[in-house]
């Protein structure tokens, strides 16, 4: 019985030479893979980096990024707060999906880009701000903010326990993504995200730049003192107002005295605007030690990099800060992609894409194919500069934390490349506007009976989307209970975790 026929022994010979070629071919594969650097700030509005135009500061390591790769000009936020935005990039699925609507915990033991790549030959890592309540899964490598995170002297959750360091959140972050570059296993392609607290509320700059912007004035927005006429009762009900509602810990010195009204109100925009500036010109600053790194270690040439923020802000738009509503500023993202090789350095793209779309994207570029329950699309061909011609011409939105912190109300809507159509579905309310002819979103034109048509087709469209979408409406009525901020610690050096 011992006794093997030739053509057996010949067969398993052969089986085992194909299993090592494959073998050999996978490794192969898998250094051939390109290495995926995510970089994303929190709440850094696109009218806020030099690539995109802005007029109040410059950013010239991210434009770096920019030059050498692609600008995204129409990136948007499907749901404009941090944790459900989180949620959406790891699942490539709406908050309705993956369950996280609001400021609740996430479940990690669903799949997420992550596991997926990471299940693929990847070395995962998420350094930096994570708030999503739960401990990080599919990651090799993890070191994150409990909730919010501390500007200065932070701690950090890892596998285990707590490390405290000394020194500035945004230079921490970058050292430790940086010693997760350097410490890698360098047989296999990596996948890193580095997520800055910065330039989050309440905005406190390092020494560095604390004083840069301190004697400018910075150039006000054309909606500062936008009087919200026409508009549904929403924005005026909002406590996310420059003038009533930024705070004495917000502005960190008391007003001189004697303003008020619209003097009060352009020397608040004036106040926060310098904090919150300062802190993006750290993240700018250590962008480029990254950057540096990449190309000191010959690595530049197989990593994507990718320059977001989780969603858009108010800079003083329509006299407010924060974000939450779908207006421009809040739900557009910067996105900046350099990926030698694929990206036409300097290219601009105006496509419609959504943040659910980062996950497909990251398995397309790992050469994987996209998973069935993922609801974005892969952004490579755009990348490549080849728009499919079925590319998506509307996106849809929807946003539940109300009140909330800031008193912003529930609403849902879609955009298309040229109007948008807002309902405030808890208000019955709606908001329609031309985004050709009034980008600025004054005038609320969903009365107007010449838009019947308009209005019409709209409402068509945010119907197909939301039953497309698979939106059934499951958290309209009622919400997870928040629970992502950091809760201090008991006792025990385990404490204050959140599980
Ligand atoms: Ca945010």
């Amino acid at each position: 019985m011992n006794r093997k026929s030739p053509m057996l022994s010949a067969a398993i010979s052969r089986l085992l030479a194909l299993l090592l070629f494959v073998r050999g071919g996978e490794l192969l594969a898998a250094q051939d893979k390109p290495n995926i650097l995510y970089i994303m700030a929190d709440d850094h509005a696109a009218h806020a980096i030099s690539a995109y135009g802005s007029r109040i500061n410059r950013t010239p390591n991210l434009d770096r990024i920019a030059r050498d790769g692609m600008r995204f000009d129409r990136v948007f936020c499907v749901n404009s707060i941090c944790t459900p935005s989180r949620a959406a990039i790891l699942t490539g699925k709406y908050s309705h999906l993956n369950g996280v609507p609001v400021f609740n915990r996430f479940d990690g033991s669903q799949p997420t880009v992550a596991k997926h790549l990471q299940a693929a030959g990847y070395h995962t890592g998420i350094i930096g701000k994570w708030h999503l309540g739960s401990d990080p899964t599919g990651f090799d490598c993890w070191s994150v903010l409990p909730g919010q995170g501390a500007y200065f002297n932070p701690a950090f959750l890892v596998e285990g326990g707590r490390t405290n360091y000394t020194g500035y959140v945004t230079d921490i972050i970058t050292d430790l993504s940086l010693a997760f570059l350097k410490n890698r296993p360098k047989d296999k392609p990596f996948f890193l995200l580095c997520h800055h607290k910065a330039p989050h509320g309440n905005w406190q700059p390092d020494e560095k730049h604390k004083a840069q912007f301190a004697g400018q004035k910075i150039p006000e927005p054309a909606t500062l003192f936008d009087d919200y006429a026409g508009r549904a009762d929403a924005i005026r009900e909002c406590r996310q107002k420059v003038l009533e509602n930024l705070k004495a810990t917000d502005l960190k010195v008391p007003p001189p005295a004697g303003l008020e009204g619209d003097a009060l109100k352009k020397w608040k925009y004036q106040r926060f605007m310098q904090d919150y500036l300062a802190c993006v010109q750290s993240v700018d600053d250590n962008v480029g030690r990254l950057l540096d790194f990449l190309d000191k270690e010959g690595l530049a040439a197989n990593t994507i990099v990718i320059y977001t923020s989780d969603q858009g802000f108010f800079l003083g738009d329509h006299g407010l800060y924060d974000k939450r509503f779908m207006y421009e500023e809040s739900v557009r993202m910067p996105f900046l992609v350099r990926w030698p090789g694929v990206a036409q350095p300097g290219s601009v793209q105006s496509a419609l894409a959504i943040n659910v779309d980062f996950a497909p994207t990251f398995m397309d570029a790992a050469g994987l194919a996209v998973p069935g329950d993922m609801q974005g699309r892969s952004l490579v061909p755009l990348l490549r500069g080849d728009k499919p011609a079925d590319w998506r011409t509307s996106w849809y939105y929807r946003y539940y934390h109300d009140p909330g912190h800031h008193n912003t109300r529930a609403h849902y809507g879609v955009r298309t490349e040229t109007h948008k159509l807002i309902y405030f579905w808890k208000k019955d309310q709606w908001e329609m506007y031309d985004l050709v002819k009034d980008p600025e979103e004054l005038r609320n034109i969903y009365g107007d009976p010449s838009q019947a048509e308009t209005v019409a087709t709209l409402k068509a469209e945010l119907s197909r989307l939301k039953k497309e979408l698979k939106d059934e409406d499951q958290f309209a009525n009622k919400q997870p209970p928040d629970g992502v901020d950091f809760v201090p610690p008991k006792s025990g050096p385990k404490g204050g975790r959140q599980k």
